[in-house]
């Protein structure tokens, strides 16, 4: 038995199933206390900034959004705030393999270490970069999320192309 367990086990022989039903719901609400980075990654112009946002509940002509735009807006690394945690980082990039992240750099700018998620976005085609990226943060051992953007164009060009038949 590992040690949480353990505390459950014995909490439940101290006070009962009360007592290790709320010993339970403080462990699930423990997370709301840490600090918890997620870094968002992809090549430039792949929707990282529009997620963020969509993640904060903002529009980009909102005050505190991420901008967002047809060139690379992103020039360094940003955290922005989850409105409902404070504790709860979320971090701008800008795309791999740019003028500022060229892939030399890109790993030690990025400075993996203090991450504990990762979401991985991609739009359109798996490229290179991307796996080379998804390799990357592999090798850090921590949980990595592939997200896919811009689904609303494809399934709109899809439908295009059945309507012309
Ligand atoms: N249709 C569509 N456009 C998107 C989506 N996500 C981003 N965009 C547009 O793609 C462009 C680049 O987005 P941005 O968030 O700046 O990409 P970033 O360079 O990866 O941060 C902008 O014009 C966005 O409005 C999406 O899911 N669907
Ligand atoms: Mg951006």
């Amino acid at each position: 038995m590992d040690k949480r367990s353990e505390e459950f086990k014995s909490t439940f022989q101290k006070q009962g199933v009360a007592g290790l039903s709320q010993a339970i719901f403080e462990d699930l609400d423990g997370w709301k206390n840490e600090n918890i980075n997620i870094a968002v990654l992809g090549q430039s112009g792949v929707g990282k900034s529009s997620f963020i946002n969509a993640l904060l509940g903002l529009k980009p002509s909102d005050e505190g959004a991420a901008a967002v735009g047809l060139h690379e807006t992103t020039n360094e690394k940003k955290s922005y705030v989850h409105p409902k945690n404070k504790n709860f980082l979320i971090w701008d990039f800008p795309g791999v393999g740019t003028k500022n992240f060229p892939r030399e750099e890109y790993l030690a700018k990025v400075d993996f270490r203090i991450f504990n998620y990762f979401i991985l976005i991609t739009s359109k085609r798996f490229f290179e970069y991307d796996i080379w990226l998804a390799h990357a943060v592999e090798m850090t051992r921590k949980c990595f999320y592939f997200v896919r953007s811009m689904f609303g164009n494809d399934i709109e060009n899809e439908m295009n192309k059945k309507r012309k038949r």
